[in-house]
Order: C-alpha cells, then structure tokens, then sequence
C-alpha cells in the first residue's frame, strides 16, 4: 500500500509580506499570546485533504489543473481571534469573488475525491498564532496589505523533528482576465 500525505490547497505569500506581518505580529502580540506560526509556514488555507494516498493525490492533482479562472488581489484589513480553535488569524473583510469560487471548487473537488470537508463554510484567514486559548486583545489591523494572486498551490503538512512543516508539492497558475484577442 502506498504512503499517505498530509495535504491541503492553499495561497502562498509573499516572502516580503510574510516578514512584515511577523514584525507586527511581534509588536502587537505578548508571547504568552500564543504559539506564533513561523514565517514560511503562513499562507490562506483553501481546502484541507486530511491523509491523502499518493494514487489520490494525483487524481486530486488533475481535477486542480482543470480549474480555470483569472487571479485576483487581496486585501488584508481584518484580524481575529477564534476561541474554539484557538486561533489569531489575519483576514479579508470582503473576499474577492475568485477567491470564493477557488475555494468551492477544490472543496467539492475533494469532498467528491472522498476526503472529508467540514460543512462549516470557507472563512478565509492567514493563522498567525496557534494555542491561544486566552482571549487576547486584537489590535485594529492598522496596515495596508495588498498581493496580487497568481497561482496556488498544494501543500504537504509534515511533523519533522518537533515541527510542522508546509512543503509546496506543486503549483498551478491562475489565468488572467480574458482579453479582447485585438488587444496587445
Ligand atoms: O492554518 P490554517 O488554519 O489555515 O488548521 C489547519 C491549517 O489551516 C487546517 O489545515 C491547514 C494546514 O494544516 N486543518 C488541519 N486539520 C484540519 C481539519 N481536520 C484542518 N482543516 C479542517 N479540518
């Protein structure tokens, strides 16, 4: 039997943004906040496979190269807490309408695949700490934080020597706006 992975669809970020979003993470946040995901792990989860066989995997991998739709920019202006699952997140006030059609057809791309989708709906979000049981004060997010979406990717969540570890397995680019074929 082959191995399984750990795998979800996700947004990557930017490296620059990833760094200014842990410097003000570090000023605004105690550290007894909670357990702050490393820099190169923070990325906007779109739909989470769970234990994934590799003859799976590529047949997931197939259904996501099918997927046609333009990029699209996003916005950070929102930042909370959830205390259920402990989480202090970044988010989007109104996510772009490409963000929620990506999100939707990988969910049900999965969910038809047979991995397991949670009925609660896509809220999407960038975990900036993990373990924050306690209630925290969360500051207005007082940042103008913009990227342009070009493609996403698959990722492998993986326990190596105490830590979680995101890979990017493989990456599919998002088209751009169709254009009049007379426009250069
Ligand atoms: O960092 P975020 O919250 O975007 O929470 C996990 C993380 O997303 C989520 O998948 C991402 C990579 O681990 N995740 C983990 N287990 C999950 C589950 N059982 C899950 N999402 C839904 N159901």
């Amino acid at each position: 039997m082959s191995e399984s992975k750990r795998l979800f669809f996700a947004i990557e970020l930017p490296t620059s943004l990833q760094r200014q979003i842990v410097r003000w993470r570090a000023s605004h946040f105690p550290a007894e906040a909670g357990r702050p995901v490393a820099a190169a792990n923070m990325h906007l989860t779109l739909a989470f496979l769970g234990d994934v066989s590799a003859e799976k995997q590529r047949a997931l991998s197939a259904l996501a190269g099918r997927i046609f739709q333009p990029g699209f920019t996003l916005h950070l202006d929102d930042a909370g807490q959830w205390l259920r699952s402990r989480v202090v997140w970044l988010g989007i006030r109104q996510p772009p309408r490409g963000l929620l059609q990506l999100a939707s057809m990988l969910r049900a791309q999965a969910a038809r695949s047979g991995c397991y989708q949670s009925p609660q709906p896509f809220h999407p979000h960038i975990t900036l700490l993990r373990d924050a049981g306690q209630a925290v004060a969360i500051p207005p997010p007082g940042f103008h934080w913009s990227f342009e979406v070009k493609e996403f990717a698959l990722y492998e969540s993986a326990f190596v020597q105490g830590r979680t570890r995101y890979t990017p397995l493989q990456r599919w680019t998002l088209g751009d706006t169709l254009r009049n074929p007379d426009e250069v």
